[in-house]
């Protein structure tokens, strides 16, 4: 063994072999690149106020202005018109002096498709500022904008969203895009709308002085509270509902307000009559989104931005039909995963492991999205990771029919983070107060106040918690929460694949026969494909191709793996018989090609191309001669 060895050094060392590297994208200079984490990286070039929220208006204007002053990294269009004839405005960043967006591997990211999640544009509009401020100051954001398209839509329920950022609103109000409904069936549409009774700007709950009444006022005089004791002496109310008046005359308020069917049902896949009506797609808003979206395969991942509840919401592959496992193996089983993880964190508090089994040829999808999430469990840091569902959800669509990685982010939560101090996942009002005191200094709380009502006379308004509290953070909390997600969506991107040649060696064969041998790289975490894209054939393959000067030939060999290094039989090539071969490379995935060449004369060159949809290009050479 060991003299076969010295020969096959021996033969080797008889070539000169030298390596020229064909750089692809040329080099662009940073004339600003700040070095120092502490020095400044760019964002006051362009200010934006991350202390408030933003009217359609407004938001749409920081977009255009924005764009004009960045004009060689960003575009702005509009992707269609909303049911009341808003722009749906999507911003397109990538440096143009690199290559079209088209062609560059990209993020999709939305918000607020349920009209009232604005934080989800804060966070839009935060990472379209991040990539563009800093890309002259920091290395990372300048790779990532050369290298990659993001197309930002920061407000896609462009009308509700308007609405709910204008104007007294529930947290959770209003929601869906605008097609008219008859709530309670009189034949009127959308006729009778809650109001802010007491002019606060804020829409609180009724209350009506009733001896009857089963509510009384909390000794702090903030909440109206369920009274205990029937005989227990003081003032009594009555629970009458949201602010607002009888607009009809039929005698209740606020019982047809506006919205339609929830956005967020009404994409094709998983698609049901019952959440998403009237059809998959009705909704213009939606439709806009996916349109563009299936116009763009060059879109690898996307991000959805919601809220509440801090969590993310990845898609999985389908799980597979759990065959006749009876209640104690499915148990058993999930004691086992319960176990690992348990273990697995031990070293690292962020591990995941998740209750899903796969097909093989699913397999990878799940572990690229397992791997993704365990870093978006440690970048956002009190988020949770679940798999999300599918019922005509946009980003079920985007996996399952477009085939890219898609992730839904619920943003904020005062539910069991930041107020729920014995942990049981609720938050009662007395620890919400808390918190209202403690961290928003007193704001945040609507107390309970006398109003004359045109229709009900003497009432009572408050007890409730404010609009920008529960679903949306006070404006003090948006650039927090903004500033991690935003370093998740360039994570993402930062992992979108590259391949590579990383090496190629030449062994000579007998007489004028050589033996080339390429090794092709991803190091990145996603694949340059999913599996899913491969399953719904919407996958470009990746492709190699030799070319040679004039005095070498490609020798044409059987297709099947050959072993080129007969001292090591694992180290198998795929042949590139003619002048190319196809391929796939997973995630952190290196393949080996090979290739039996002719030379007549002494000397001669082999260049191996390397070309991916999603994956780029990237060209060497190897000179080698007979000396
Ligand atoms: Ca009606
Ligand atoms: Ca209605
Ligand atoms: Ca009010
Ligand atoms: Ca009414
Ligand atoms: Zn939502």
């Amino acid at each position: 063994m060991k003299r076969q060895k010295h020969l096959k050094y021996i033969m080797v060392s008889i070539l000169g072999i030298f390596l020229l590297m064909a750089s692809i994208a040329p080099v662009f200079a940073q004339k600003k690149l700040q070095k120092s984490p502490g020095g400044y990286h760019g964002e006051d070039d362009f200010h934006i106020s991350w202390k408030r929220y933003y009217s359609y208006a407004e938001w749409t204007k920081i977009m255009h202005d924005i764009q004009k002053k960045y004009s060689r990294l960003a575009d702005i269009q509009s992707i269609g018109k909303s049911r009341m004839g808003r722009d749906q405005y999507l911003i397109t960043i990538t440096a143009k002096s690199t290559g079209r967006h088209q062609d560059k591997p990209a993020m999709w990211v939305d918000g607020a498709i349920h009209g009232n999640e604005i934080n989800g544009i804060s966070c839009s509009l935060y990472l379209m500022w991040y990539l563009l401020t800093r890309y002259d100051y920091d290395d990372y954001v300048h790779q990532l904008v050369n290298t990659c398209t993001f197309y930002i839509l920061p407000g896609l329920n462009v009308d509700a969203k308007d609405s709910f950022a204008r104007f007294p609103n529930r947290p959770s109000n209003p929601r869906e895009p605008y097609r008219p409904e008859d709530n309670d069936g009189d034949g009127l549409y959308d006729e009778d709308q809650t109001e802010d009774v007491d002019g606060d700007g804020e829409l609180s709950t009724m209350y009506i002085e009733d001896p009857k009444g089963g509510y009384k006022l909390s000794p702090d005089k903030r909440l109206f509270i369920r009274v205990s004791d029937e005989k227990e002496a003081g003032l009594r109310f009555r629970r009458i509902g949201s602010e607002g008046y009888d607009n009809d005359g039929d005698g209740m308020i606020n019982e047809d307000d506006i919205g339609g069917p929830d956005p967020n049902r009404n994409f094709p896949y998983g698609w049901s009559l019952q959440a998403g009506n009237p059809y998959p797609m009705s909704e213009p808003e939606c439709r806009n989104v996916y349109e563009f979206q299936l116009a763009h395969p060059n879109i690898y991942a996307s991000f959805h931005y919601h809220n509440q509840g801090r969590l993310i919401m990845f898609q999985a592959p389908p799980a597979l039909p759990s065959r006749n496992q009876t209640p104690e193996q499915r148990q058993s089983m999930q004691e086992q995963l319960q176990r690992r993880l348990e273990e697995m964190r031990k070293t690292n508090k962020y591990a995941q492991l998740f209750d899903r089994r796969v097909a093989p040829d699913y397999q990878h999808d799940m572990d690229v999205q397992t791997e993704i999430a365990t870093m978006g469990a440690r970048i956002l840091k009190n988020y949770v990771p679940v798999i999300s569902g599918l019922n005509g959800q946009a980003p079920a669509a985007t996996y399952y029919m477009l085939g890219a990685y898609s992730y839904l982010i619920e943003l904020w939560s005062t539910q069991a983070f930041e107020v729920d101090e014995d942990g049981d996942g609720l938050v009662s009002d007395e620890q919400y107060l808390k918190w209202v005191d403690i961290e928003l200094t007193g704001e945040g709380w609507v107390r309970p106040h006398k109003v004359n009502h045109p229709d009900l006379g003497k009432i009572w308004i408050g007890g409730t918690r404010k609009k920008h509290t529960v679903r949306t953070p006070p404006a003090r909390y948006i650039e927090m929460e903004a500033f991690k997600n935003a370093q998740f969506v360039m994570y993402c991107a930062s992992q979108f694949p590259r391949l590579e040649i990383d090496g190629i060696t030449v062994t000579p064969a007998t007489g004028d026969l050589y033996w080339i041998e390429v090794a092709v790289k991803n190091d990145r975490v996603y694949p340059s494909s999913s599996d899913r894209s491969v399953k719904l054939k919407r996958n470009v393959k990746d492709k190699i191709t030799i070319n040679t000067s004039k005095n070498i030939s490609v020798v044409k060999i059987p297709k099947g793996s050959t072993i080129v290094d007969p001292l090591n039989m694992l180290a198998s090539s795929e042949p590139i018989a003619e002048k190319y071969a196809e391929f796939r490379l997973k995630g952190k995935q290196t393949l080996r090609f090979c290739a039996l060449v002719k030379m007549s004369g002494t000397q001669g060159w082999v260049e191996f191309q390397v070309k991916s949809q999603h994956g780029g290009t990237d060209k060497k050479r190897i000179n080698f001669k007979v000396s």
